[in-house]
């Protein structure tokens, strides 16, 4: 039997994980994928993307010529984290999605110069990252706690530990453009329930921009894109004892000028019944039939505002990349 801990020793561990998922996650997976392969109009929610394979290829897309988010947002922090750091008086990270958490080094470096960083908090769904970056970390900045929770932010936000002084809570890279306009404020909304009055929000949203730009994002040249969307497939298959060939579907990602919004779909290049055995499901595809697997909102600085007023939350900055590509927003919740 594994000794307990008492409080002071578990303020004092320099890595705690805990883990929401157990089963949870499967059943999440099952009923999204009755819910969206059922309807008229096929759709799949991205957070099924990021198995390892999944979460690896998205760290290819980030190193691609054609993905500039992950740089501009990189030269957006370098730019500003100091001031970012003093601006907060942070304590603690706590980072919905983190992944590797490699961008996330810039801020804890900022933190740690100006001496308040003392724990991060990577929250995400897939548990090797949250792992490997607890290991990773605790090494690279002795002294520093890491508190990982691996689970959904849209389920799992209640269990992030209570603040130890101020803190950032980050939501980098764009990852709020993957919801829906009205799912995003509620997800806006249970986030700016994490901050107290002394605490801040530090957003990452991609800009709204020439389609071309946005569409060579989302569909480069070597085909790892592809490979990404695809990948849902491959998880399907292997969480669900589905028998979908993923290449039976081509990649296809367009900018949609209404929503402004990236939509990524995968399209049936023939026409084929595919079953999904653990829910006795047979899916039946029309040739050219697609179906959605992302949505990658674009935002104007009116939207952010917008979306961050409905959630109770004000502006404190608006930082831009040189070339306006990418902003970072750093806000609080509304003093009344
Ligand atoms: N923040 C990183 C990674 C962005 S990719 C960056 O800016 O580069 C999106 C990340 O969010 C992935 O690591 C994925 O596993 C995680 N993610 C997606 N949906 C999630 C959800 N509902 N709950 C928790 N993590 C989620
Ligand atoms: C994680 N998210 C913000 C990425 C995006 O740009 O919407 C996921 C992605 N999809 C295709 N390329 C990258």
């Amino acid at each position: 039997m594994e000794p307990t801990s008492s409080p002071r020793q578990l303020a004092r561990e320099t890595i705690r994980i805990e883990s929401h998922l157990d089963g949870t996650n499967e059943r999440s997976l099952a009923d999204d994928v009755l819910d969206g392969l059922t309807r008229p109009f096929k759709e799949l929610p991205p957070k099924h993307f990021y198995d390892a394979r999944g979460a690896d290829l998205f760290d290819q897309i980030c190193d691609l010529p054609e993905y500039y988010p992950t740089r501009a947002e990189r030269a957006i922090l370098e730019e500003r984290a100091a001031e970012i750091a003093e601006l907060t008086g942070a304590v603690e990270l706590v980072e919905l999605g983190s992944g590797t958490a490699a961008k996330t080094r810039v801020l804890l470096d900022a933190l740690q110069a100006a001496g308040t960083l003392e724990r991060y908090i990577p929250v995400d769904v897939t548990e090797s990252m949250v792992r490997d970056c607890a290991k990773t970390l605790t090494s690279e900045y002795p002294g520093l706690r890491v508190h990982g929770v691996i689970g959904d932010f849209e389920r799992h936000l209640d269990r992030i530990p209570p603040a130890a002084g101020p803190r950032i809570v980050a939501f980098l890279g764009g990852t709020i453009g993957n919801f829906p306009p009205g799912s995003r404020r509620r997800v806006l909304r249970q986030i700016a329930g994490l901050l107290g009055p002394g605490d801040h929000l530090l957003m990452g949203t991609d800009l709204v921009k020439d389609p071309r730009v946005l569409e060579a994002a989302y569909d480069d040249s070597q085909g790892v894109t592809a490979a990404f969307n695809r990948n849902v497939l491959h998880v399907l298959n292997r969480e669900l004892q589905a028998d979908f060939d993923p290449e039976d579907f081509d990649h296809v990602a367009l900018f949609d000028p209404h929503n402004e919004w990236i939509e990524m779909r995968l399209r049936a290049r023939r026409e084929h019944t595919t079953l999904v055995r653990d829910l006795d499901l047979p899916v039946h595809f029309d040739a050219g039939e697609e179906l959605r697997t992302e949505i990658s909102a674009k935002f104007t600085p009116e939207r952010l505002q917008s979306d961050l007023t409905a959630a109770g939350l004000e502006l404190v900055r608006w930082l831009t990349d040189p070339d306006e590509l990418f902003a970072l927003s750093l806000s609080r919740i509304h003093a009344h």
